[in-house]
């Protein structure tokens, strides 16, 4: 997992925030984390299971393979189904950082490394709410399928914990029913959300909290922040200006496969009907990173603790 084109953007934003920013060393007591280890779905995906076509990473020069954005995404890393990258970090531990470090440097790496996880969304929008999907997940109430949702992530992140994993960042699900994909057939042309949609990811957000602290309370050391993603976009799309992201509706790509790319990349929120574009993926990094969007705490203090 330390390997590919590592979680550039996210690793990016922590070395310009390291090298431009002494005073948060200070205030925050922050140290640069030894590693980011990332999990996920899609949203972070660095470029594995894409179609063989230029406009994804279209913004990367070719420089790296692409993935779903026009550029760099939140995390920037491969995606192999969530439980294969723990087989994937679990063998790197064991054959890769058992011979870097001994037994208590180790213990120690892992303590101090970031663990972005990105979790649940590609659950919501391919199986729970997609339309024609008829398993039996889809004839779930929100509330039973969130807590199921929970319960897989609870698990998961029980597991890295038992790897060594410490310190996790975690998103919440972001509001569905705004995603181009759901919004086109809204009213006023695809620019008011499927409110419906958004109520559904609802109850997965207000329950994520209180299942990481619990974590925290049970598991020693476990220590995490999660992204409120839900707001984040809200806020995008209420304050365009400021961000200038001014097309916070529509899809960069008219047609996910074939179609150009719109011109002005960084001036939209979505860069397909599902993905958020890179210009998109830096603010929120950033927001998390330095800023409010994490809680119950930033991912600077996070790295401090
Ligand atoms: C990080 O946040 C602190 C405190 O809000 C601020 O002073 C600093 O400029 C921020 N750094 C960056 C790189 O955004
Ligand atoms: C891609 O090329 C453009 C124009 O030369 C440059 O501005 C940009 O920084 C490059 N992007 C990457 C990721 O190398
Ligand atoms: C990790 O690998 C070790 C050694 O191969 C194995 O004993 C253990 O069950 C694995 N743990 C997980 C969670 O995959
Ligand atoms: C990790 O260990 C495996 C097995 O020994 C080896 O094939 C691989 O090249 C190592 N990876 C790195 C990055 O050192
Ligand atoms: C979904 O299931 C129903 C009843 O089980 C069946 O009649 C229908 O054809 C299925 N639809 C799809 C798209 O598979
Ligand atoms: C946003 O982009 C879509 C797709 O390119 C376009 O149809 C729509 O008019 C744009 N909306 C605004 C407000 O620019
Ligand atoms: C705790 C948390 O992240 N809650 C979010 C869940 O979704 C609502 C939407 O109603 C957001 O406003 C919350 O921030």
């Amino acid at each position: 997992m330390a390997g590919s084109k590592l979680q550039q953007l996210a690793l990016l934003v922590l070395i310009y925030v390291f090298l431009t920013d002494a005073s948060a060393n200070a205030q925050y007591n922050v140290k640069l984390a030894p590693a980011l280890y990332i999990f996920g779905d899609s949203t972070v995906d660095g470029g594995n299971r894409l179609p063989p076509n230029g406009v994804y990473g279209i913004d990367l020069n070719s420089t790296v393979r692409p993935r779903w954005s026009n550029g760099l995404n939140i995390a920037d890393f491969n995606c192999w189904s969530f439980d294969q990258q723990i087989v994937y970090f679990n063998r790197t531990v064991f054959d890769n950082l058992t011979t870097l470090f001994n037994n208590e440097d180790l213990i120690k790496h892992s303590r101090d490394s970031v663990f972005l996880i990105s979790f649940g969304i590609n659950d919501y929008s391919f199986n729970y709410l997609r339309p024609t999907y008829n398993g039996s997940l889809a004839k779930l109430e929100p509330e039973v399928f969130a807590k199921y949702v929970l319960n897989e992530l609870s698990f998961r992140l029980t597991i890295l914990h038992g790897l060594g994993g410490r310190k996790f960042v975690v998103n919440n699900i972001w509001p569905m029913g705004c995603t181009p994909g759901f919004s086109i057939g809204q009213p006023d042309g695809g620019s008011c959300c499927d409110e419906k949609i958004n109520q559904l990811v609802i109850p997965y957000n207000n329950s994520l909290p209180q299942m990481l602290m619990k974590l925290e309370a049970t598991l020693p050391g476990f220590l995490f922040t999660a992204s409120d993603d839900f707001q984040f976009i809200l806020d995008l799309k209420m304050n365009t200006a400021q961000y200038g992201i001014t097309n916070t509706t529509g899809s960069c790509l008219s047609n996910t496969y074939w179609a150009a790319p719109c011109r002005d990349r960084g001036q939209y929120l979505y860069y397909d009907s599902v993905h958020t574009t890179q210009a998109a993926d830096f603010i929120y990094a950033l927001n998390c990173f330095n800023g409010t969007l994490c809680s119950p705490r930033n991912v600077f203090k996070l790295v401090g603790m």
